[in-house]
């Protein structure tokens, strides 16, 4: 059977990855599969809106180096008693691309300290598999807490070079470390072999817009998730101007429990 007609229950049960269990398991019993990419220029709206939508979601992704008022204190103490609260996860969609010895101290350190209290982050792959290696290091020396890593096999974007060849080969480097690597950020399902499960987390979902103007593509939610995503990335469809985050989360989350629904039936 697969992994794609599989229930996020099966899944949970025999995955590698501890972050990927604890993702397929809380997605199961909150009935959603929706990310809330929560795009943000100060602390307080980041809680507020994550107080709202919350109940909603699965994990917030969050830039954190977009919010101009950052503190540890002030912003990511509060976010992890969210975290908790509310039961998501937090992925910090920090998009590291240096060599090893670089992302692993600019993952465990500076102001941000990633490692820290982000349960996912993800990586390019252009600079090879020290990538990965680099950043497994600097989750093991700065928590015991489980971390898991996405990597970047295909973009939202008009005209991404992460097509072909290239998106073939993060899979491979994602192979070599297939437990700390629990998935992608993709447009498509990648290849498994044997045991493999990888999650497939989709940004470029919208239900009412096309694009941006700025190389963004939007698809439905009803396409990302018959052709295999996972999970929904949803930014400015829940909080762009003019919406209401509470009424657009609840839309996206039954859109995307049906269309999942749909996948297993
Ligand atoms: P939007 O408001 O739903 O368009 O926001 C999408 C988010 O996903 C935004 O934070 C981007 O940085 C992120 N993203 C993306 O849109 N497309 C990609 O291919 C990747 C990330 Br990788």
């Amino acid at each position: 059977m697969s992994n794609t007609t599989l229930s996020y229950e099966a899944r949970a049960a025999k995955h590698p990855s501890a972050v990927a269990s604890k993702l397929l398991k809380l997605m199961a019993e909150k009935k959603t599969n929706l990310c809330a990419s929560l795009d943000v220029r100060t602390t307080k709206e980041f809680l507020d809106l994550l107080e709202k939508v919350g109940p909603y979601i699965a994990v917030v992704k969050s830039h954190i180096d977009i919010i101009d008022d950052f503190t540890y204190e002030g912003t990511i103490v509060p976010l992890l008693a969210l975290a908790k609260k509310h039961n998501f996860l937090i992925f910090e969609d920090r998009k590291f691309a240096d060599i090893g010895s670089t992302v692993k101290a600019q993952y465990s350190g500076g102001v941000y300290k990633i490692a820290k209290w982000s349960d996912i982050t993800n990586a390019h792959s252009v600079p090879g598999a020290g990538i990965v290696n680099g950043l497994e290091e600097a989750a093991k020396e700065t928590t015991s807490e489980e971390r898991g890593l996405l990597m970047l096999a295909e973009l939202s974007t008009k005209g991404s070079l992460a097509t072909g060849e290239y998106t073939a080969k993060t899979v491979e480097i994602a192979r070599q470390n297939s437990q700390f690597v629990f998935g992608f950020i993709a447009q498509s399902r990648m290849p498994e072999q044997g045991d493999e499960d990888w999650l497939i987390l989709t940004p470029g979902v919208g239900l009412d817009d096309k694009g941006d103007g700025l190389g963004q593509q939007y698809r439905t939610v009803d396409q990302v998730v018959s052709t295999g995503t996972d999970v929904i990335i949803v930014g400015r469809g829940l909080f762009g101007k003019g919406r209401d985050p509470v009424a657009e989360s609840k839309r996206y989350r039954d859109a995307g429990w049906a269309a999942y629904e749909k996948r297993l039936a």
